[in-house]
Parts: structure tokens; sequence; C-alpha cells
């Protein structure tokens, strides 16, 4: 079953999941990270969550009052093996089973992402992403769940944003596993990446006709000015954030002045961890492209004073309770350059969302005013981008429900629908119905 354009929601296993510990779930890092004092805010922790382990069903049903014709979840690795990261936990299977089951019964066309950071706690303890040796297990992952699955699901998704991954969990610390070294996080990156690069033929191999991409979270970068200093900044920001993970998918090596301004900062010694073959590997063709976007980023220079530098020109708009600004156009322009410059056979927008919090009004209501805004414009950007030639197949909103916004506990709201944490009760929010509109029509 293919259909045409995509209109789906997203959301990931640790997130939203809850029942950490049962039904032979084996330890993920983030709930080692939850377990360690000061990393999430309020101490919050996804022990319950939306505890959509035992309300899937409930929660599809919203999928079908929406209209949505897809679903993009994740997999819970640590769920599917046993200590040794190669029996299978028949327990875990047959849970997603039943999940995917009911949203085919729907009509629902299932995404499905393999790594969306809830990775076994004994894979790092074996040297995680840092350690090439390590790719093997994430192979054998991806083919217990493709063999498992490779008839019914005709979409997949090796990682989700593998700049994440890496830097917020390994050179900036704010996520699991929290360390702090950028020499490792580029290390993370490019395993991540091969790893990759090696999972798409197993997937196509056990799901034949299925469609296979990457997730990449990307944040285009403009110069706060004209200076040549805002410009090389800029350069290097999008050669970090965008590029290099662009580059090497789509044919061409990890870009030279920010690896070089690293070397040259003392930050690495050397790009010295390619071995011969991982750019054949990272380019295997894809079927697809799938890309977060949420905000841009303006960018100002720090290497002269800010008296010496000319005066900022592009000053941010309204920001959401993230800080990211409210920057539909962005989405547009991005669409428009990532297919100019690497041309993907298909695009999704796998997910493309805003933080705002609102009360329950007395009636019950939740008028998130600024989400229905933040939707409205966004979804314009992608027909805009559409009518200009872009291949883009779908968009996937984030998020279905309110849920654990990571090292930010429960306190960023990106849901369509509302949860009260304390009882779990569901509230569609004004956003979700203006979606439902927006599909139907
Ligand atoms: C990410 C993830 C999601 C987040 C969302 C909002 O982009 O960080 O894919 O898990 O919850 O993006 O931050």
């Amino acid at each position: 079953m293919k259909k045409d354009f995509m209109w789906g929601v997203a959301t990931s296993s640790f997130q939203i999941e809850g029942s950490n510990d049962i039904d032979g779930k084996i330890r993920s890092i983030w709930d080692e990270f939850c377990d360690t004092p000061e990393k999430i805010k309020n101490s919050d922790h996804a022990k319950i969550a939306c505890d959509h382990y035992n309300k899937f069903s409930d929660d599809f049903n919203f999928l079908d009052e929406l209209g949505v014709n897809c679903y993009r979840f994740s997999i819970s690795w640590p769920r599917i093996v046993k200590e040794d990261l190669k029996t299978k936990n028949q327990k875990g299977l047959d849970f997603y089973h039943r999940m995917i089951n009911n949203l085919l019964d729907r009509g629902i066309e299932p995404f499905l992402t393999l790594n969306h950071w809830d990775i076994p706690q004994i894979f790092l303890e074996k040297g995680g992403w840092t350690n090439r040796d390590c790719i093997k297990y994430f192979l054998e992952y991806s083919d217990i769940v493709s063999r498992e699955f490779g008839d019914i699901i005709n979409y997949w998704i090796t990682h989700n944003e593998p700049w994440v991954i890496s830097n917020c969990g390994y050179k900036d610390g704010i996520h699991a596993p929290g360390e702090k070294s950028v020499y490792d996080s580029l290390k993370v990156n490019h395993h991540l990446l091969v790893s990759h690069g090696q999972a798409v033929p197993i997937i196509r191999s056990n799901s034949k006709d299925s469609e296979v991409g990457i997730v990449l979270n990307l944040t285009p970068g403009m110069p706060a000015s004209s200076s040549s200093e805002d410009q090389k900044a800029t350069l290097l920001f999008n050669q970090f954030f965008n590029d290099w993970f662009l580059d090497p998918l789509y044919g061409k090596k990890y870009p030279d002045e920010v690896a070089q301004d690293w070397i040259s900062n003392g930050l690495i010694p050397g790009i010295d961890f390619i071995n011969d073959n991982d750019y054949d590997i990272i380019s295997t063709p894809t079927d697809f492209l799938g890309i977060n976007y949420y905000s841009r980023a303006i960018i100002r220079s720090d290497s002269i004073s800010e008296s010496d530098n000319l005066p900022i020109e592009i000053v941010a708009g309204e920001k959401t309770d993230f800080d990211w600004e409210v920057y539909p156009d962005g989405l547009e322009n991005l669409l428009i350059d990532v297919h100019r410059r690497y041309s993907p056979k298909s695009i999704y927008i796998t997910e493309n969302g805003c933080a705002y919090d609102y009360p329950i009004e007395s009636d019950g209501d939740i008028l998130d005013t600024k989400r229905v805004e933040y939707l409205e414009s966004h979804i314009q950007a992608c027909r805009n981008a559409v009518d200009k030639g872009v291949p883009l197949n779908g968009y996937m909103h984030w998020s279905l429900m309110d849920n654990f916004e990571w090292a930010e506990g429960y306190c960023k709201k990106f849901g369509l629908i509302g949860i009260d944490f304390e009882t779990l009760k569901r509230t569609p929010k004004k956003s979700f119905w203006k979606y439902k509109e927006i599909i139907n029509s």
C-alpha cells in the first residue's frame, strides 16, 4: 500500500512509551541518563511518559480523527534484543507487531525509525558509537527488525538526527551519554553514517520494494551582517551543522574549511578515522531524505569584537518556548537548496513543530493559537517548495502529543494533543483540529 502525499505525525519510542522495564526490555542509555542526578529538568523521567505502551490503540484513534495517512514512530532497540545484542526478544517484537498491525488495520502507513536515540546501555559499555567495532551490533539489530517487519513496512529510517546524537550526546554532554569531546563526537558522526550505509542493503534485502532513508535535522545558518567575519562564521556553521552530513551522504567528502578550523584551533588532531571505502558506503543511494526543520540560526562571528564588526542587519523574529525563532521561509528555502545541491530522489518533512505551553480553558479546550499559526505557515512553505519543483512527498508534524522532551523533561510541549501527566488524560488542542482541517482540504 503506497499513497500519494503523506500527511502524518511523528513520535519516538522513549519519549512516549513508558513501561521501560517490562517484557524483557534491557536498559537503555536514556534510562541511565534519567537516573543520573541533575541531567533532566525537574528530575523528570520516562518510566511512564505518555503510557503509550498500554494506550497505543486509544492514541491511534486520534490518528483516525485527524485523517493522517502515515505515522512516523521509532522502535526501541533495547526492547528487541537480549544483553548479548544478538538474541531477539520476542516479547518486544510482539509489542511492535501489535502496534504496526493496529496502524495497518486503520489504513495508516507506518514510517519506522530504527534509531531514535534510546540505544542499549550494554552497547555503550562495549564502546558504543565511538567504537567502530560496535557498528556490527547496529547491523544485527537492523537485520532482526527488517526480517521481522520486512513484509509489512514500506518506509524505513536508519538514524534520526546524527547531529543531535553526536553533538548533544558527545560534544556538549547535555544528552545521553553525556560526554564532552569534539573528537569523539566526530567519530560518532562518522560511525553513524557508515552504519547507515551498511544497514541500507540489509534492510532492502529483507524488505523488498520498500523505501529506505535517513533523517537529518537541518538548520540553515544566515549571517547577521554582510561583514566578511559573519560570512565566514556562517560558512563554518553550515558546514558543521548541515553539510557535514549532506555532503558525504550525497557523494562528496566532509567539508574542508570547518575541519581545518577545528584542527587549527586544536580541537581535534585530524580526521583520521576514515577507512578506504567509507565514503562509498556512506553514499549508498537511498530512496528519500527525511528532513526535520524547526528554525534557522542567525550567525554572529566571535572572531572580532562586536564593536569592530558591522551592525547586525538580521534580527530574529518571534521565538517559541525553546527560544527557536519561528521562520517558515527558512523551510521553503532549505527545501529548494537541498533539492538544488543534492537532488534526493524524494524528500519528506519527518519533523516540524514548535514548543508552546497553553493551559486548559474552563470549557476544556486548549487554544494554542501560536501553534496553529506555526503549522499553517510551515505547511504553506512546503506548498511553495512543491510549486517550485521540490520532490516533497510528505509532511509529518512533531508531535502527536506532548511528551518527554529529553533533557527538558515534560516542560516543553510540542503536541497537537495535550497530556495531563498526572492523570494521562489526552486533550486535542486547537492545532489538532486545524491540522485535521488542512489535511481534509
Ligand atoms: C529532535 C527529535 C525529537 C525532539 C523534537 C523537539 O529533533 O530533537 O527528533 O525527539 O523531541 O525535535 O525537540
